[in-house]
């Protein structure tokens, strides 16, 4: 979202400004928001999307946060996104919108859990209370994967598929920045840079990937393209 926000051409950003300021609804904190902008690219150089990048203040503890819901989607037999990024103790949704039944679960430490079988949208989220990533599968479908990055600080984003991300709301001072992939070799911690907030702050990582050990969808039955 802040990147879709921070890559609006000047004038849009400043008729969205206008509009804004309007209808009296400017965003408390956006005056004063600072940011790092990241690129992630691989070992060729091309940009890496879905790499997840966070950072905690050099100096001094992270602020609060408060957990909104998050909904990871179940969409023709793929989970949608596949990759998200959610600071602890955030309840993620994992509504069913497809006509057969999904087994949702994880192993992973950061979070184990299991949905049976089951339609629709449960009821209850899920919380996820501990750092770290969590591999999600589903019992039915051996090719659907996604992952959920639990981080314990507000400040995180995701890159898109020209490998940019932007961390906002920060304070004018020095971060310690990490990115995960869940192809990534290595750990978030080999990756670590230092970069200060202050207005025009652009950090690159060059990050190591595996190669995608991607499972190949059942073919459909009848006939269909998979
Ligand atoms: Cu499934």
């Amino acid at each position: 979202m802040g990147f879709r926000v921070g890559s609006l051409s000047a004038t849009k950003a400043s008729a969205l400004v206008a509009l804004t300021a309007t209808l009296a609804l400017a965003q408390p904190h956006a005056a004063f928001s600072h940011e790092i902008d990241l690129l992630v690219r691989d070992a060729n150089g091309v940009p890496t999307v879905n790499a997840v990048a966070y950072a905690y203040p050099a100096a001094g503890d992270v602020s609060k946060w408060e957990p909104k819901p998050v909904i990871v989607d179940q969409i023709d037999k793929e989970f949608t996104p596949s990759v998200t990024v959610v600071p602890i103790g955030t309840p993620v949704y994992f509504p069913n919108n497809d006509d057969i039944r999904h087994h949702v679960y994880s192993f992973s430490p950061a979070k184990t859990f299991e949905l049976p079988l089951y339609s629709g949208k449960p009821s209850k989220p899920v919380v996820f209370d501990k750092p770290g990533a969590v591999a999600l599968g589903c019992n039915i479908h051996d090719w659907m994967v996604a992952y959920i990055y639990v981080v314990d600080t507000p400040y995180y984003a995701k890159t898109g598929k020209d490998g940019v991300a932007r961390l906002e709301n920060l304070q004018p001072e020095k971060y310690d920045v990490f990115v995960w992939h869940p192809w990534m070799r290595g750990k978030p911690e080999d990756y670590r840079k230092s970069a200060t907030a202050d207005g025009n702050t652009r950090v690159e990582f060059d990050v190591k990937l595996r190669a995608n050990l991607h499972i190949r969808r059942a073919p459909a039955l009848g006939g269909g393209g998979y």
